[in-house]
């Protein structure tokens, strides 16, 4: 039995949903409420199974997996066919260093983004005491010390004009590699693929997608995703409640962010 915990927009989740789907394997779901008034990630039968409080987590025949990038190799190993895992080991490697930058960075710089841009006008406008508990309540430090910050000063944040920095230097690189193989690590879909892309797909959800109209193959490459039939029944089929809201913030955002990328 399969069964993930996990939520509409969350790009970790994402990233498995996606898995899932390739693999054409049925999953029963198990959807958290993360906003303020709930905060099912910090329920006390969650934190037991996944102690940071964050989704995805996966249940498989009674075995408790957590982190996005696990839980996908997981998978790979408990449902080789279809492989996400390139056969060729030197192209199995490179998929693996694309991976590693998500744990690296580009996970957190793009809560920092979303955070400077749009969700911190939630925190602001929400009930103090509700906010303080969810601060409180949080596993993360890292998280929550950069959310504190990020929260405060928005647009000015200190930790902003790195997280562009290295969202733009990952875009380049992936244009350049997509520019002379059909793939990330080679002439299959992979893990590093189905990875990256959530990440570069956010953007639109943040009214960010011009920023990269003149990376025409980064483009080509995102296209050529969201054209699997896996994007439809793992990403559009969940939605995205809040994304009205932070388009709209991302929009009002849009010039001091495109000042900032192109400095970067
Ligand atoms: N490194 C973790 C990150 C998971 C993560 O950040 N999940 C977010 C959604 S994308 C979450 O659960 N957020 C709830 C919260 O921050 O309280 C993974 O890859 O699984």
């Amino acid at each position: 039995m399969l069964a993930l915990y996990h939520f509409d927009r969350s790009t970790a989740a994402q990233k498995v949903r996606l898995s899932l789907a390739e693999k054409g394997r049925a999953w029963e779901s198990r959807i958290l409420d993360p906003g303020l008034d709930k905060r099912d990630q910090h329920a006390p039968e969650y934190l037991a199974l996944n102690p940071r409080g964050v989704v995805p987590t996966l249940i498989h025949d009674g075995n408790v997996i957590r982190e996005s990038q696990v839980i996908l190799e997981y998978l790979e190993d408990a449902f080789p066919a279809p492989s996400l895992r390139p056969a060729d080991l030197a192209d199995r490697a490179a998929m693996r260093i694309w991976t590693k930058r998500i744990d690296e960075h580009l996970h957190v710089d793009s809560r920092t983004i979303g955070q400077c841009i749009a969700t911190r006008h939630l925190m602001l406008t929400a009930d103090p005491v509700r906010v303080a508990a969810h601060y409180a309540a949080m596993p993360e430090e890292v998280r929550r010390d950069n959310d504190l910050v990020n929260n405060e000063k928005g647009l000015d944040s200190p930790l902003l004009p790195g997280a562009l920095r290295r969202f733009k230097k990952v875009f380049g690189e992936i244009d350049q590699v997509v520019a002379r193989q059909p793939w990330l690590a080679g002439d299959t879909f992979s893990l590093a693929d189905l990875s990256l892309v959530v990440y570069v797909a956010r953007m639109d959800k943040f009214g960010l997608s011009d920023l990269y109209l003149d990376v025409p193959n980064l483009t080509g490459w995102l296209g050529r995703i969201r054209a699997r039939a896996s994007w439809a029944e793992a990403i559009e089929r969940w939605g995205d409640s809040s994304s009205p809201a932070r388009i709209s913030h991302g929009r009002d955002a849009y010039a001091r962010v495109k000042a900032l990328w192109d400095a970067g």
